[in-house]
């Protein structure tokens, strides 16, 4: 269950929790067309509170919505300043902001009309999102039967709720089988990108994610990039296949909610030591000494509360 906070920020202004509420005939409940993001925020070694990457979050939502074609009806300042100030009227710490943008009620059919577009930003505390031990220890993976989106079909660099209605059911099937997340294939068959989260692979201390084609555009995917290119470490964003992955030697995930958690096993085949590889780890360990503030070469990443 969601941890319940006191305040949700509602089209402009701070609503109870439980008076959060929207119309049954809302019409993206029924169509699906809504625009999201999901941002931390990090305790730090000095006791402040800090955002990661709001700003280019804030713009990936505004993105999102120019590729949706829906007029968010707030500038990019009001919803970053909305995001912060949702996290201290709730007294978090530390935790997951949410903005989306939705369409509301008034016609229904698909063409929506003037229905008006709605932008509501819920927080709440978010631990380990591939479950307990998964950043330690790393996670078991299967690659779903569902194929990853088309480019023509959903706009994959869009975050677009309907978008997920394919992540759901490839989630849903490989849990069903007892793995913890489902990797996705593009329509050519290669490797696109998980459930939540964009897939890297090492082999030969050379890194690989997949291209942007047709996959989301990472925040925490270009935030390892930029750590791997500091660290002089070899990355190349090349399209990869399942079986140039089952001999990988180390393999990981990386997304906002799972932040970077290894793979152990795609497709019940160990990759490497099955366990995180050293690559693995020493990215693991700058990515968590950055959004904690504790490496000052990355304080422009950082939204100070
Ligand atoms: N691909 C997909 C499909 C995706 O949903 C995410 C984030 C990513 C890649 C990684 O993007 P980024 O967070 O910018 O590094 N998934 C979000 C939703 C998770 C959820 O279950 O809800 C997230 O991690 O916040």
């Amino acid at each position: 269950m969601v941890q319940k906070v006191e305040k949700i920020w509602l089209d402009g202004k701070f609503v109870p929790w439980d008076q959060a509420n929207v119309h049954v005939l809302t019409h993206t409940l029924h169509y699906g067309l809504a625009v999201f993001e999901g941002i931390r925020c990090y305790l730090c070694l000095d006791g402040r509170s800090a955002v990661f990457r709001l700003r280019e979050h804030v713009d990936r939502l505004f993105d999102s919505a120019q590729i949706g074609d829906l007029k968010i009806p707030f500038s990019k300042k009001e919803i970053l300043e909305a995001c912060k100030e949702t996290l201290r009227v709730n007294k978090l710490k530390e935790g997951y902001i949410r903005p989306l943008a939705f369409i509301g009620e008034g016609v229904m059919g698909v063409y929506p009309g003037d229905n008006p577009v709605r932008v509501a930003i819920a927080t709440w505390s978010w631990g380990a999102y591939l479950g307990e031990g998964a950043i330690e220890k790393g996670i078991r993976v299967k690659v779903s039967s569902y194929t990853r989106h088309h480019v023509n079909v959903m706009m994959t660099k869009a975050k677009i709720s309907g978008n997920y209605v394919n992540s759901v059911l490839a989630k849903r099937e490989v849990m069903k089988m007892g793995y913890d997340e489902a990797l996705m294939l593009d329509t050519e068959g290669y490797v696109s990108e998980a459930s939540g989260e964009n897939i890297f692979m090492v082999k030969n201390g050379v890194l690989k994610t997949t291209p942007l084609t047709s996959i989301l555009p990472g925040i925490t995917r270009d935030s390892v990039i930029q750590i791997a290119k500091a660290k002089k470490m070899m990355l190349v964003e090349e399209r990869f296949t399942r079986d140039e992955l089952y001999t990988a030697h180390e393999a990981f995930f990386t997304g906002t909610a799972a932040e970077l958690t290894p793979i152990r096993e795609v497709d019940d085949r160990i990759i490497g030591e099955g366990r995180p590889g050293p690559v693995t780890k020493d990215l693991q360990a700058a990515f968590f000494e950055i959004v904690r503030g504790k490496n000052l070469d990355y304080r422009e990443w950082l939204d100070y509360l």
